[in-house]
C-alpha cells in the first residue's frame, strides 16, 4: 500500500515536460500520517523502498530549483584509478562521489554499442584498428591500458566493456552520460530498455532541434542534454517551451556569447547548466588544474560567475572535496610545497642548468632564462626535462624534523626518467624513478623513499637529472611531507607531535 503511494522517480512527470506542481508532498504526508498513527518506525523503514544512489541522481538531475545540488561528472570514468572508459573506472567514479559518469559510445562492426573514446583502439588497448572494423568478439580479446593509455602505458586486466555492461553497473549507482552516442542512439536506446536503465542513460548532442525533438517524441522517458556554444546558441529559442534537461555549455573565451552570465542565468531557469573543466578551451581557462592552485580560479568561477550546477571533471575527488569543504589542492598540514617553476634566482650555471637557452614550453618562463615552463591546462610545470639538467630551490622550513620527498609529475613514457635530491652542497640521494602517468597532462603526486632531516630555516634543495638515463617528464611541484604527525592546536598553527610516524613511501 504505502509503497505505491511514495513517489518513485519512475512516477515523475516526463523529464522534458514543463515545470509543474510537484507531487512528492502528498507522498511525504502519507508517511508522516502513518508515523503519527503509531506505526513502528522500523515498520515504516521496511515499507519504504530504499532509494538508490541512482534514484537520487535522477531526482537531482531533474531538479530545476535555484538551490539544486551541484552534480559531479567523471570524465571517461575515474581514469586516475582504472583505464578510461572501463567498468572499473565507472565503478570507481561512483565510489568517489560522482553522480554522473561520462563515457564514449561507439558501435562495433556487428553494431554492438561499446565504450571507446577514439575511432580506433590504438591508444587505449593492445590492439590496432577502427572499432567499426572489429567485431565484439575481436574487441573482447583486447586489454585496456592504464589511465589515458598510450603506447607505453602498461596493460591491465580490464577489457573493453559493452554499454550494456556499464548500464548494469550504473543501474543503482548513478547516471551515465552517453557521449558520441547520438549516431548510435537507436542501438543505445535498445540497450537502456533491455537493461532497465532508461532513467540512468543521458543522451547528448548538438544535433538540429527538429532531430532532437523527433527522438524525444519517439523515446518517452529519454534523458537529454544539449551541447551549446556560440555556433548553435539559437537552439535555446528553437526548443521553445520544451527545453532540454541541461545545456552543456562550452566557451573558450570569456567574451563568448554563451558565457554571458545573464544568458546562463536564463538557461538555469529552465534546466541545468553543465560546464566542463578538463581543458583550457572548454571554459576559458577555468580548469581542474587552475582549481587545484586556487578553486576561485576554476570551479568557484564556474559555479558563481557562470552559473554551472553540473561540472564535468578529470579530478572527481578534488571537486568533491571542494564542494564539501570549499578547499581543494591545499598543502597538507605540516608539509612544505615548492613549485617546480619557482626555482631559485641566479641564472644558468648558478641556480639551474638547462640544455638549451630558450623556454621551449608554452608557459610563463622567466625572460632570458632557459628553463622550460609549460602550461598544461592550468598546471604550470617545468617541462622538457632532460638528462644533465638541474634546478635549485629555496625552501623555508618552519618545523624542524624529517621529511619525505614527493613530487607531482607527469609523463607518457615508461620509464619516464628519474631525479636525485641534494640538500645544500651535500651528497645527492639515490635516483628516484618517475612513474608513467600516461599523459603529459595527467599529473600525479608520487612519493619517494628519500627523507631529509631539515633544521628550521631556509635551505637549498638541488634536483638533478642523470645524464645517462632517458628523461622526459614534467615537474609541477616538489612537496616535503612530515615524517612526524602534525597536529593542530585549537588556537595555533601545526606543531610536531612527539609520537613516531607511520612509515611512508610507495
Ligand atoms: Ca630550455
Ligand atoms: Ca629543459
Ligand atoms: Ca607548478
Amino acid at each position: 500500500m504505502l509503497t505505491a503511494m511514495i513517489q518513485r522517480p519512475q512516477d515523475l512527470p516526463h523529464p522534458h515536460a514543463r515545470p509543474g506542481p510537484r507531487r512528492p508532498v502528498a507522498a511525504l504526508t502519507a508517511v508522516c500520517a502513518l508515523v503519527v498513527l503509531g506505526a513502528a518506525p522500523d515498520a515504516v523503514a521496511r515499507a519504504v523502498p530504499q532509494e538508490s544512489a541512482a534514484d537520487r541522481a535522477y531526482r537531482d538531475f531533474l531538479d530545476r530549483g535555484a538551490d539544486a545540488k551541484v552534480m559531479t561528472v567523471a570524465h571517461r570514468g575515474q581514469w586516475r584509478e582504472a583505464p578510461e572508459n572501463s567498468l572499473a573506472a565507472v565503478r570507481a567514479a561512483f565510489a568517489d562521489g560522482a553522480e554522473l559518469v561520462e563515457v564514449d559510445v561507439r558501435l562495433t562492426k556487428d553494431r554492438v554499442p561499446v565504450l571507446m573514446h577514439d575511432a580506433t583502439v590504438d591508444r587505449t588497448t593492445d590492439g590496432k584498428g577502427r572499432v567499426a572494423d572489429l567485431t565484439l568478439a575481436e574487441l573482447g580479446r583486447l586489454r585496456l591500458r592504464k589511465g589515458l593509455g598510450g603506447a607505453q602505458a602498461p596493460l591491465t586486466g580490464q577489457r573493453v566493456p559493452t554499454l550494456a555492461d556499464v548500464m548494469r553497473v550504473a543501474k543503482r549507482r548513478g547516471l551515465v552520460n552517453l557521449d558520441k552516442a547520438w549516431d548510435a542512439r537507436e542501438e543505445a536506446w535498445r540497450v537502456l530498455t533491455a537493461t532497465g536503465t532508461v532513467r540512468n542513460g543521458l543522451f547528448k548532442s548538438a544535433a538540429p532541434v527538429d532531430e532532437v525533438r523527433a527522438f524525444l517524441a519517439g523515446h518517452r522517458g529519454a534523458l537529454y542534454a544539449h551541447t551549446l556554444d556560440d555556433d548553435n546558441r539559437g537552439a535555446v529559442e528553437e526548443f521553445g517551451p520544451d527545453q532540454p534537461l541541461a545545456y552543456e555549455v562550452g566557451f573558450d573565451k570569456t567574451d563568448d556569447a554563451v558565457a554571458d552570465p545573464a544568458f546562463l542565468g536564463r538557461l538555469r531557469s529552465t534546466g541545468r547548466v553543465w560546464i566542463n573543466s578538463m581543458e583550457d578551451d572548454l571554459a576559458a581557462g577555468h580548469t581542474d588544474e587552475a582549481s587545484l592552485i586556487d578553486p576561485a580560479r576554476g570551479w568557484g568561477a564556474l559555479l558563481r560567475t557562470y552559473r554551472a550546477n553540473v561540472i564535468q571533471t578529470d579530478d572527481v575527488e578534488a571537486l568533491e572535496e571542494y564542494l564539501a569543504t570549499g578547499r581543494a589542492g591545499a598543502v597538507p598540514r605540516g608539509a612544505v610545497r615548492v613549485q617546480g617553476e619557482a626555482y631559485a634566482e641566479g641564472g644558468e650555471g648558478v641556480a639551474y642548468h638547462d640544455t638549451d637557452a630558450d623556454n621551449r614550453g608554452d608557459g610563463p618562463g622567466r625572460p632570458g632564462e632557459g628553463v622550460d615552463v609549460c602550461d598544461h591546462d592550468g598546471a604550470i610545470a617545468v617541462c622538457w626535462m632532460r638528462g644533465s639538467e638541474w634546478l635549485t630551490y629555496q625552501v623555508d622550513v618552519a618545523r624542524p624534523g624529517r621529511y619525505t620527498v614527493a613530487a607531482r609529475v607527469s609523463s607518457p613514457y615508461s620509464p619516464a626518467g628519474s631525479y636525485r635530491i641534494a640538500l645544500g652542497r651535500g651528497a645527492p640521494s639515490g635516483p628516484v624513478a618517475v612513474g608513467i602517468t600516461t599523459a603529459h597532462r595527467a599529473y600525479e603526486l608520487q612519493r619517494s623513499r628519500v627523507t631529509l632531516r631539515l633544521p628550521r630555516g631556509r635551505h637549498t634543495l638541488r634536483l638533478s637529472l642523470d645524464e645517462g638515463a632517458f628523461q622526459n617528464w614534467n615537474l609541477d611541484y616538489l612537496q616535503l611531507e612530515p615524517r612526524w604527525r602534525p597536529v593542530r592546536r585549537a588556537d595555533g598553527p601545526s606543531v610536531a607531535d612527539a609520537s613516531p610516524a607511520p612509515p611512508k613511501g610507495p
